[in-house]
């Protein structure tokens, strides 16, 4: 996978579907419409009931889906103890990690650890979490994830400040020369899609809000979030 976002060509902007949203009872099912409907990145939302109070899925799931499908895995995690999970997670095979800047006492250290598996390192920052948390990691990083909801669970409302701070997120890398994609998780409604892409945003996480709305087919939602990136495209950098 890879996110361009040269001047000269179209980005390429990602729906990552989270899997905690889908039919837990019917995920095979379930994966492969959204395989069919163009989806090549799946989003995994790793929690311990510690960092934050809920344990939506677990290893054991990942790691069946694992054998099921080519998709690039993303990984967020939202737990306390950041490098048992992802040793865990690239024992599995996965292609993109997320560690929380709120939770990694050794963030530097962590980091580094996810990319000497080979995989792509990005840091999450909680809604409150100022961009200056990134200062000193940008080197490693690979990706950045702005949660515009606090995480936890799906089917929350945005909240309104995380909007500006997906461009502000966007302005703090160009100031620093550094072009790296921005991950938006937390309410990306067919509403605000248009809002996000416009400001910057590079990969979308697609929960109830859309992909898995209950309004339409999993195809169907994937066409509409489509439609509305094609919308926020059009403002970006206008
Ligand atoms: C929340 C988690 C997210 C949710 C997603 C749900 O802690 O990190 O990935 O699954 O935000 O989407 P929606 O549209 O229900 O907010
Ligand atoms: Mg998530």
């Amino acid at each position: 996978m890879s996110v361009e976002n040269t001047a000269s060509s179209k980005p390429h902007i990602h729906i990552a579907p989270s899997v905690m949203c889908a039919d837990l009872c019917n995920l095979e099912a379930d994966i492969r419409e959204l395989e069919t409907a163009g989806i090549d990145m799946l989003h995994f939302d790793l929690m311990d009931a510690h960092f934050v109070p809920n344990m939506p899925i677990g290893l054991v799931l990942i790691q069946q889906l694992r054998a099921k499908t080519d998709c690039t895995f993303d990984i967020h995690l939202m737990v306390e103890n950041n490098d048992f999970f992802v040793d865990a997670v690239a024992e599995i095979g996965v292609q993109q990690i997320a560690v929380h800047v709120e939770s990694a006492t050794h963030l530097d250290r962590t980091l580094s650890l996810i990319r000497a598996h080979g995989i792509k390192a990005g840091a999450a920052l909680n809604p409150a979490t100022p961009l200056s948390a990134l200062d000193y990691v940008l080197e490693r990083l690979d990706f950045v994830l702005i949660m515009t909801v606090n995480p936890g669970f799906a089917g929350q409302k945005v909240v309104p400040a995380t909007l500006r701070k997906i461009a502000e997120c966007r302005a703090f890398l160009d100031k620093r020369g550094i072009n790296l994609p921005i991950e938006v998780d937390g309410n990306v409604s067919f509403e605000n899609i248009p809002k996000m892409v416009s400001a910057g945003a590079d990969i979308l996480v697609g929960g109830t809000s859309s992909v898995f709305h209950k309004s339409g087919s999993r195809t169907e939602n994937i066409q509409q979030a489509q439609q509305a990136i094609t919308l926020g495209l059009a403002h970006r950098g206008g």
